[in-house]
């Protein structure tokens, strides 16, 4: 039995029903966890505590090096800011707001160090997709970069929950925070939360565009450090990590900073990490293990030769599928063979995947030893090798929504069904086919159609109106808006252009239309649904 430290229960309250959770398997020695778990003092305290603290942890813009030690103490602030000024107490849910940086990560554990549950945001996120979070997880805290005040200040005066609000500044700018930090001993008595109390609750959008919280555990955070990075990644004390995707994003916070300390490794966390300024900083900060997507592997590659990139060891790339076409370019770039590997917000992390050794051009991997994977029929009946269906996983993570119907569609007969089609070949990997829904992945963002449909929705010009992905050699894909105006307004490039400007007002401009075709109408069913399929077949 395990004791819960959640003195505020909402997460456990909002769990789905037993009979919805997938099934989870620990049949491994590593995945023995213990009741009471708190995955901070497993990370961070624990290399103190062997004597390690002078290794360094974190890296970061400005010359900015923090050992072990130094970490353990930036956290250990926070958590007591958090529980002696700002009241919180475990359970509550905290809003993080910030671009990657050494900061950020120092919130994020002293939040998981207090028993809070950290809820990460997409720095570009604006008020109208932050209300909708704040609303649906209940948060009562946030700790914020400064430059991101404005879109919470709209947040707060929308959401009646959200009452605790400290700001840090840039490195070289110290603000509220780090002020009130100063005044704390660098010690703090992690709170002993239980294996299955919730930990971090990470927001993915669906094809609705109605955002959903998947909620994982402590011991969650020790089996995706126990499972893909010691069997496929192999990384060292001495590596060194850096990479673009946000810590908001699991795929960043495992590769960016959960997997760096499991392994006593340091990690280089920058605000700004497009491909531009991601290969100098592999240059300058001798990186060993790289993590980013497709497309900017695509992008770097054509300019790998003008930077010195001999501390490179191992890249990863996930979020998207890796065509066979990237992986020859960054091949013939850099000597290295790539590390492709399949995650999800729902599953925590990568759970098919294969290393340097057993990489084949065009597929995915196998599944990471702790993980079993198939591929189903439409009955939920296995597929022999060869045929296309949908597929499904189970392991130590799986998917837990936060009191969302969708539970029931993302996890079936136990397995947890990703919304992707696959086919498993004849040297048993599994190899990607596309998204079964509507999913835009454009340059490894997760964009729902519906929601730039709902902004654009938003214009007084705009009658009606459907959005796509559309298949873009270098992003991968592309938003596409087919537009009917209202009478009285003027298609063509103008409008356009108004349009797109205006989308990227209202949510995170990345998910703007790239393309704008304007129609007459929409296809649509009897009952008045849109279909996108005809759009996308050019109907
Ligand atoms: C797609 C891939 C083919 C696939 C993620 C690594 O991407 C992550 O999480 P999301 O919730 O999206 C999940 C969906 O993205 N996908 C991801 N990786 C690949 N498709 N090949 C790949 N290598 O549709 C999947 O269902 O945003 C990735 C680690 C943690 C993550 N959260």
């Amino acid at each position: 039995m395990t004791r819960s430290a959640h003195v505020d229960t909402f997460a456990r309250d909002h769990l789905p029903p037993r009979d919805q959770w997938p099934e989870f398997v620990f049949d491994r020695p590593e995945l023995q966890f213990p009741p009471q778990l708190n995955c901070a003092t497993e990370l961070l305290d624990r290399w103190v505590q062997r004597g390690e603290g002078a290794r360094t942890a974190i890296l970061g813009a400005g010359g900015l090096r923090w050992t072990y030690a130094e970490l353990l103490a930036q956290a250990n602030r926070v958590a007591r800011v958090l529980v002696e000024d700002m009241k919180l107490v475990p359970g509550n849910r905290v809003l993080l707001r910030g671009a990657n940086s050494p900061m950020l990560a120092a919130c994020w554990l002293g939040v998981v160090k207090a028993g809070g549950i950290a809820v990460g945001t997409m720095p570009l996120l604006r008020a109208r997709e932050l209300t909708t979070i704040v609303d649906k997880a209940q948060v009562s805290h946030a700790l914020c970069d400064r430059r991101l005040a404005d879109e919470l200040a709209a947040t707060q005066a929308q959401c009646p929950t959200l009452k605790h609000v400290l700001h840090y500044g840039p490195h070289d700018a110290p603000d509220e925070l780090e002020a009130r930090m100063a005044g704390k001993p660098p010690t703090f008595a992690d709170v002993p939360t239980a294996a299955d109390d919730t930990v971090l609750i990470a927001f993915t959008s669906g094809t609705t565009g109605v955002p959903k919280g998947t909620m994982h555990f402590h011991r969650d955070v020790m089996a995706a450090c126990a499972c893909w990075p010691p069997h496929v990644l192999r990384p060292r004390a001495d590596d060194v990590f850096i990479g673009s995707p946000p810590l908001a994003f699991t795929f960043g916070l495992g590769g960016l900073l959960l997997f760096p300390l499991a392994v006593g490794a340091s990690t280089v966390l920058l605000e700004k990490a497009t491909p531009e300024a991601l290969l100098p900083a592999i240059a300058q900060y001798r990186a060993s293990i790289v993590f980013t997507s497709p497309t900017a592997y695509r992008a770097m590659a054509a300019h790998a030769k003008e930077h010195d990139l001999s501390s490179l060891r191992k890249c990863v790339s996930a979020g998207e599928a890796l065509p066979a076409a990237t992986r020859q370019l960054w091949k013939e770039a850099t000597g290295i063979e790539m590390i492709d590997g399949i995650g999800s917000t729902e599953m925590l992390h990568i759970f098919i995947s294969a290393d340097e050794a057993h990489a084949k051009p065009g597929a995915t991997g196998v599944p990471v030893p702790g993980y079993q994977a198939c591929v189903l029929d439409d009955e939920g009946r296995p597929l022999p090798k060869g045929q296309v269906g949908r597929l499904a996983v189970k392991g130590p993570t799986g998917c837990r929504y936060l009191a969302d119907e969708r539970q029931k569609v993302y996890v079936q007969h136990g397995w947890n069904v990703t919304g992707d089609a696959y086919l498993i070949d004849d040297d048993g990997q599994f190899v990607y086919q596309a998204r079964t829904d509507d999913m835009i992945i454009s340059g490894g963002y997760n964009i729902a159609g519906p929601e730039v449909e709902g902004a654009l929705l938003l214009h007084p010009a705009v009658a009606e109106c459907g959005v796509i992905g559309v298949p873009d050699a270098e992003r991968g894909q592309i938003v596409k808006a087919f537009v009917v105006l209202k009478p009285g307004h003027e298609p063509g490039p103008a409008m356009a252009a108004e349009l797109q400007d205006f989308v990227k007002r209202t949510i995170a401009p990345y998910k703007y239309p790239r393309a704008v075709e304007f129609r007459a109408s929409l296809p649509r069913t009897e009952t008045g649904k849109l279909q996108r399929f005809k759009l996308r077949d050019g109907g």
